[in-house]
């Protein structure tokens, strides 16, 4: 039997079809601008929008390749320099899908001109570069400019969901917070050095990549914000062969010659919040047999959450106000029309995707913009972020048992 699941602010996406546009241009196509721009073309088929996205250019420094993911995508416009993006009007939010050092020259650009900003995370390369976008951020949203972050994990259901239980007070007084990134990819000595590999480019490596994710989600579900860290890095494979040009995640080497490996491939770090929280984190790309496995876990005094991506619909929660007899690790199916985001979808326990975080991420940016409010995570987010990272390095570097974090 066919189920009703659809709450009431998605009576009729069929309704976004007729909303004023809101108009795309994104600067990158490699996974994250395919992806990015599913999300632009899939959110007004699902959520009732108040503008309708829609990807009007598409730019990358090699014309053939732009062409190809436009034809794909049947994105009208292709462009190879990322001024001309910014120029164009008929473009109100550059979206930004290029490795980290491009970050900070794109978006500051593009928020002077006028336009609105999503830029993928970690939020730029170093402290310097998003102390400077966050102060474009600042001076863009008096005139109605808004930027945010493209930390799209916030996007899960189930994440959100843990996030409404710490909000509704069901864990209590928080005490740990244990959070593990867990891929395996670049385990192969031979794998080459793509530019996620590469400091200049991308900042740093796992802790950047992957653990800046975590930061994001335990400060998003807890509230809370590291006040110190205490860290080791480490680099297990230290030269790779040089990548063909179209090297991403799935890259081949492009011949013999092999080139330094300037980031970390692994980080850990235990922390502790401004509110007394412990917290330990782990980022690394050498967990053999782990894909995607982002695994957090929170205690506090009245209960607890666990979760884990490998299985994104499920948050497991613990709570410790029932008798001891009856208390327990439950697993609830995070798929209920009043779970946040999941009656926009299928019926229960049908499950949603890693593609459904950036389609919520495109609806979040899409309903801010057009209430004329800043959408989350902010600018100033993702600095804090990058202060963490920034503090987990020095830490690292000079083997310094607690390290603050500014704010
Ligand atoms: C590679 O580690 C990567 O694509 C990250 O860059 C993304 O942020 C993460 O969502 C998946 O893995």
């Amino acid at each position: 039997m066919e189920q009703a699941v659809t709450p009431p602010e998605n009576q009729s996406p069929a309704a976004s079809a007729q909303r004023p546009p809101l108009r795309i241009g994104l600067a990158g196509h490699s996974f994250m601008g395919s992806i990015h721009t599913q999300a632009w073309q899939s959110a007004p088929k699902f959520f009732d929008l108040p503008l309708r996205p829609e990807v009007t250019a598409v730019c990358g420094r090699d014309a053939t390749r732009a062409g190809e993911f436009a034809e794909r995508f049947g994105i009208a416009r292709v462009e190879t320099d990322w001024r001309r993006l910014i120029e164009s009007d008929d473009v109100d939010v550059i979206d930004i899908c290029v490795p980290g050092d491009l970050h900070a020259p794109i978006a500051i650009a593009a928020l002077q001109a006028g336009k609105h900003v999503l830029c993928e995370k970690p939020l730029a390369n170093t402290i310097a570069e998003a102390e400077s976008m966050v102060a474009a951020a600042r001076e863009s949203a008096g005139r109605g400019v808004h930027a945010m972050v493209g930390y799209s994990y916030r996007g899960t259901p189930a994440i959100a969901y843990a996030q409404q239980l710490v909000v509704a007070g069901r864990l209590g007084t928080i005490r740990h917070i244990r959070a593990r990134y867990l891929q395996d990819w670049i385990v192969d000595p031979d794998f080459p050095l793509v530019w996620r590999l590469q400091k200049d480019r991308a900042g740093s490596g796992a802790l950047g990549d992957i653990g800046a994710h975590l930061i994001d989600l335990a400060a998003f579900v807890t509230g809370q914000r590291l006040a110190e860290v205490s860290a080791l890095t480490e680099t297990f494979v230290t030269e790779r062969p040089l990548p063909s040009a179209s090297g991403g995640l799935s890259a081949t080497a492009a011949g013999e010659e092999r080139g330094q490996v300037t980031v970390d491939d692994a980080a850990l770090f235990i922390g502790r919040t401004g509110s007394g929280a412990l917290a330990s984190f782990e980022a690394t790309r050498f967990a053999t047999g782990r894909k995607n496995a982002i695994q957090l876990e929170i205690n506090g005094s009245a209960g607890s959450v666990y979760f884990d991506f490998e299985n994104l619909n499920e948050l497991w929660f613990h709570d410790h106000t029932l008798p001891a007899a009856e208390a327990g690790f439950r697993r609830i199916h995070v798929t209920e029309a009043d779970h946040p985001f999941a009656g926009a979808w299928w019926p229960p326990g049908h499950g949603l995707g890693y593609e459904q975080t950036f389609i919520h991420q495109a609806v979040g940016l899409t309903r801010a913009l057009a209430a004329g409010r800043a959408p989350e995570p902010t600018f100033d987010d993702g600095a804090y972020v990058q202060q963490v990272l920034a503090a987990v390095e020095a830490s690292a570097a000079d083997g310094s048992r607690a390290t603050p974090v500014p704010h």
